[in-house]
């Protein structure tokens, strides 16, 4: 019987098992005694004393944030914690949707993640993409481009993932699992080795899992974030994912200005300047409008 003092990251969850790991003792197996329903993907926990190879959670740490998700009946599920990076994934094909990747960004900034946006698939003609792509270069978010397909510019890719624990998201078709597999090549020997673990779950496509690329470098793999879940309380927050809107706010002639169609907002008429912000802006009031 050994103890485990270490904090451990729960990388697979099946029903009461799951796997946890840390850098000293590994990969652990853990079965949930007491109803720890809430147990997520990317949590911190303490674990107990090994009771025939298999360990207990004795405590979950508190989370930084939690990405959510709407399944189709309206219930809001817990699908990651404490993700600090959020890749968000395009290509030229399919077409981009532009609208679902502003409400990734506000969800990204509501979750105080860092956001790094992927241009996938640059073997395919990209270069409008690209352009319009600069608008939120200008924003700060920094733009990747690389083709998973044709092996470009991995060495950029695994520079942003770098000591983050990474999520990616975007729309179906984009390439996040070819890109996740592709990231993961050299990782066969772990991969492996956590399915010969879970012989008992085989659930390997439809569950979230959470790579270990190494010691600080995690990897989420979760199936259909295609369309996470805003977690607004106040309409005022969705301010928070239009980093263009904040250096005016306060101009505007009236305080509690939406910036919707009210007189003299500074806010929208900065944003009439470019064809960008133009669409980001009625990106913001549908997102309000879908809110309300
Ligand atoms: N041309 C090209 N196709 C790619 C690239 N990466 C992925 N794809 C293709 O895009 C399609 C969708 O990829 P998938 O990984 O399933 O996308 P997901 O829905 O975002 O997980 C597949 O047919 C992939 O082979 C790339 O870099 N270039
Ligand atoms: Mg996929
Ligand atoms: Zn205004």
């Amino acid at each position: 019987m050994s103890e485990l003092n270490n904090t451990s990251i729960v990388t697979e969850l099946y029903g009461n098992r799951g796997l946890c790991w840390n850098a000293i003792d590994g990969f652990q197996s853990f079965i949930l005694i007491q109803k720890q329903s809430d147990l997520v993907i990317g949590d911190r926990v303490i674990c107990n004393e090994l009771i025939s190879n298999e360990c207990t959670i004795e405590k979950i740490l508190d989370q930084d944030n939690s990405l959510k998700k709407m399944s189709a009946n309206g219930i809001v599920q817990n699908i990651a914690n404490n993700v600090t990076n959020a890749i968000i994934v395009l290509s030229s094909q399919p077409k981009p949707n532009f609208y679902l990747l502003d409400k990734l960004i506000l969800i990204a900034e509501l979750n105080a993640c860092k956001i790094n946006i992927v241009l996938n698939k640059c073997d395919l003609d990209h270069a409008s993409l690209k352009r319009t792509l600069r608008y939120y270069e200008d924003l700060g978010y920094p733009v990747t481009i690389v083709s998973a397909l044709k092996n470009t510019s991995k060495d950029d890719l695994l520079n942003i993932l770098k000591n983050e624990s990474s999520l990616l998201l975007g729309q179906s078709g984009v390439g996040k699992s070819t890109l996740i597999n592709w990231l993961l090549e050299e990782e066969t020997i772990k991969t492996n080795m956590l399915s010969e673990k879970n012989k008992r779950g085989r659930h390997t496509t439809t569950t979230t899992k959470l790579h270990i690329m190494n010691d600080n470098t995690y990897l989420f793999d979760t199936p259909g974030m295609e369309n996470p879940y805003p977690n607004i309380s106040d309409k005022r927050q969705i301010q928070e994912g239009f980093r263009e809107m904040m250096s005016n706010r306060n101009q505007c002639k009236y305080r509690d200005c939406m910036h919707i169609s009210e007189p003299e907002c500074s806010v929208k008429n900065s944003m009439l300047s470019s064809e960008s912000s133009v669409r980001r802006h009625s990106h913001y009031v549908k997102i309000l409008e879908s809110i309300s």
